[in-house]
């Protein structure tokens, strides 16, 4: 049985859009690639003297555990050659698991759902755009409500349209 996972992808190095486009293909050969939400220009969150960011949420119908996808997603970051200097800091390329179904992971590798997501406009704008009625299994809300309730000044900003970075006819 496959599961529907969230995931939230983010660059801000080199070709930001084209490296979004190429881990959503290497996605594909992890599990289908169900939705992507348009593409989002977002100030940085936390660390603040970095470039913006391009994200965007995808969904990805998974028949492996968690763990496992980790591993798969951290191979992705790998052989897109992200480099981790600075915690936080500029990168080439990031996957992070949002939400696994409604599952719960509190592990010392992973923790589901995403610890920060729901501080997080940069996620929750796109996530909403492709899965407005997913629950947040601790916090018993939906995305939609979540970022209702969203109130921090962050800055986003949809500079491509759903679909239309479709990369291969789905
Ligand atoms: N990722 C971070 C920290 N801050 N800010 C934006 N706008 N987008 C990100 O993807 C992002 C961030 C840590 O992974
Ligand atoms: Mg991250
Ligand atoms: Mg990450």
């Amino acid at each position: 049985m496959s599961e529907v996972v969230y995931l939230s992808l983010g660059s801000n190095l080199g070709q930001r859009r084209e490296l979004l486009l190429a881990a959503i293909e290497r996605l594909r050969r992890v599990g289908r690639v169900v939705s992507v939400s348009s593409v989002y220009e977002t100030q940085p969150v936390g660390v603040a003297d970095q470039p913006w960011f391009l994200n965007c949420a995808v969904a990805v119908e998974s028949k492996h555990p968690p763990e496992q996808l980790l591993n798969e997603i951290l191979a992705i970051e790998r052989d897109m050659g992200r480099e981790r200097t600075r915690k936080k800091g500029p990168r080439k390329i990031d996957l992070d698991i949002l939400l696994f179904g409604e599952r719960v992971v509190d592990s010392p590798e992973l923790i589901i759902p995403h610890p920060a997501m729901h501080q997080r406009r940069f996620v929750l704008e796109p996530l909403a755009e492709i899965a407005p009625q997913a629950c947040h299994p601790l916090l018993k809300k939906t995305v939609r409500e979540l970022l209702a309730e969203f109130d921090d000044g962050q800055t986003v900003r949809r500079i491509e349209a759903k679909n239309d970075h479709r990369t291969t006819a789905e």
